[in-house]
């Protein structure tokens, strides 16, 4: 999607259950959407980035309960690990906020408020999951049972091991306690619903002309084509956001968790002109980042709700296909997981953000394995960057100290330029595996300029020859130039000490697309390089 330059754009990521620690599964939403936002803003947009921990739902509940502590103990502990983790990987969001913020639960009471005073809620009596041994309901993962729609066994709320649809409360077949294994019995109880059904028209033109990528849209379209229930929002539970008016119910997790998008946006501007802007002005550009679990969540219950409150809505949904270990489905108990933290002790975090992105289309499953990983690190970041960096910055240093004179020749030019053009449609396509391809590219393309003009023969012999041996030295020099700046995004601390080996005064981080065909100024001194990877062997 093209994007309007003179409008502000609010790019968010997931968020994130804070019940247990970060695997590489999370990363594939973080990590290209940060490269997304700093490519942004290298082309000239004004752009925020913001996401939060979701702490509320049976998921923060049970891990609770599991680990005998209580749900804020649970969201206090991985609030901190997941922030952790971002800052470590250099995922720079400019807000990470968490979903049990005074603020959150006002705004979420406000749009339910608004949602009840525009006639798209109303009470009813329902048969709800209950269990006789432990004595109470069970909303959502308290419950497991078969996936009505394609009998794999489901959560109360989602099948994840089968078709990974959305099940409303009393859908699911054959419902037993997850916590002491009984049947379930169903017990009478009144919950709240929101007209969900009434928005099908709204929703077939709003998702024709969303934005992001096709997985979502189309997904989103053929719910809505085949049939819409309207959508019960309310849980007996204690943790969360209770509903007004009711002591005994807290609205569903997903009532309030995307309302953190706007919450954070709200505790990020502070200004309430300000923020309103990008929420209920539409004036700013809205882009989601998620997994394509949740795109019924994001394409179809999200706007809405928006939409039922008279608030904007979102442009974009960009949904990043799930992550595999060995072709295998996540599992903590049989062990097919790669948690962030332990691959962080061992490997530099720019490896794993540019195998995030250079390993699969941004929309395709991702198949983790260190066979691959291994492969792209060794032939790619180390033989063909790496080498490129290494080898001209070392002769480079050794023979001239500084950048030699020379013009830029229009091959080099042409090709820079031919590979931005690659990089921006890259972007606006989110195909973040073009982007880091194309970059790629012109680092080879470099290695291959300095071993067909051999500059090294050049150099021992006359004034002239050496001349033209820094023409070329210098032309090189203006590939890793460029190459660290279409980089940056993908690997910012590696491409930050590229940026220093050129003698670069500038922060590459703040180095607009525009910089990488301004000429390398000659005299400016080069810093004896270091080697930028090392091999990896699994
Ligand atoms: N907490 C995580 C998930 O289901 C969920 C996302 C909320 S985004 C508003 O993957
Ligand atoms: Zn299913």
């Amino acid at each position: 999607m093209k994007i309007p330059i003179d409008k502000p754009i609010l790019v968010t990521s997931a968020l994130p259950y804070v019940n247990g620690e970060c695997h590489i599964g999370h990363l594939r939403t973080y990590v290209p959407a940060d490269i997304y936002v700093r490519m942004l803003r290298k082309m000239g947009y004004d752009a925020i980035f913001i996401s939060g921990s979701d702490t509320h739902g049976t998921p923060i509940v049970l891990s609770a309960e599991a680990q005998g502590i209580t749900p804020e103990e649970v969201v206090e502990k991985y609030h901190e690990h997941f922030k952790r983790i971002f800052k470590d990987l250099n995922v720079d969001f400019d807000y990470y906020g968490q979903t049990d913020s005074e603020s959150n639960h006002r705004r979420t009471e406000e749009i339910v408020k608004e949602l009840i005073e525009n006639g798209y809620v109303y009470k009813k009596g329902t048969k709800q999951a209950f269990c006789n041994t432990c004595g109470r309901f069970l909303p959502d993962r308290y419950v497991e049972g078969e996936c009505p729609h394609c009998g794999a066994m489901a959560r109360g709320d989602e099948c994840d091991q089968g078709c990974g649809k959305h099940l409303e409360p009393g859908e699911i077949i054959e419902p037993r306690c997850k916590i002491c294994g009984s049947e379930a019995d169903f017990k009478e109880q009144e919950q709240f619903f929101f007209k969900l059904s009434s928005f099908a028209d709204f929703l077939i033109t709003y998702l024709d002309k969303l934005g992001g990528t096709r997985n979502a849209k189309n997904y989103a379209k053929e719910w809505v084509r085949k049939e819409l229930m309207d959508w019960c929002i309310t849980r007996n539970l204690e943790w969360g956001v209770k509903f007004p008016g009711r002591d005994d119910l807290v609205v569903y997790v997903w009532v309030d968790a995307p309302i953190g998008y706007i919450s954070f946006t709200e505790e990020l501007i502070e200004k309430e002109e300000e923020w309103r802007k990008y929420w209920t002005e539409d004036k700013a550009t809205i882009v989601h980042f998620i997994g394509t679990d949740i795109i019924y969540h994001h394409c179809i219950f999200w706007p809405a709700m928006l939409k039922g409150a008279g608030y904007s809505l979102p442009d974009a949904v960009v949904a990043s296909g799930m992550v595999k270990i060995d072709g295998k489905t996540f599992s903590k108990s049989r062990g097919d997981v790669v948690w962030a933290a332990e691959f962080l002790e061992r490997f530099h975090p720019d490896t794993l953000r540019y195998y995030l992105v250079a390993q699969s289309s941004h929309t395709k499953e991702l198949d983790f394995s260190w066979d691959s990983f291994s492969t792209r690190m060794n032939n790619e970041l180390v033989a063909i960057l790496g080498n490129l960096v290494h080898r001209v910055v070392s002769f480079a240093y050794k023979n001239f100290g500084v950048v030699p004179e020379g013009d830029i020749e229009d091959e080099v030019l042409g090709k820079i330029e031919e590979i931005r053009e690659e990089v921006v449609k890259a972007v606006e396509e989110y195909e973040f595996k073009k982007l880091v391809d194309s970059a790629m590219g012109l680092a080879d393309f470099g290695n291959g300029f300095f071993q067909r003009e051999e500059p090294w023969h050049l150099i021992k012999k006359g004034e002239k020859e050496r001349e033209r041996c820094g023409e070329i030295v210098k032309n090189v020099l203006q590939i890793i130039k460029a190459v660290c700046v279409l980089l940056e995004p993908v690997m910012p601390s590696k491409m930050a000490e590229v940026w220093q080996q050129l003698g670069m005064e500038s922060d590459v981080h703040s180095a607009k697309l525009d910089e990488i065909t301004v000429p390398i100024a000659s005299g400016q001194a080069l810093k004896k390089p270091k080697k930028l990877f090392e091999r990896v062997e699994v």
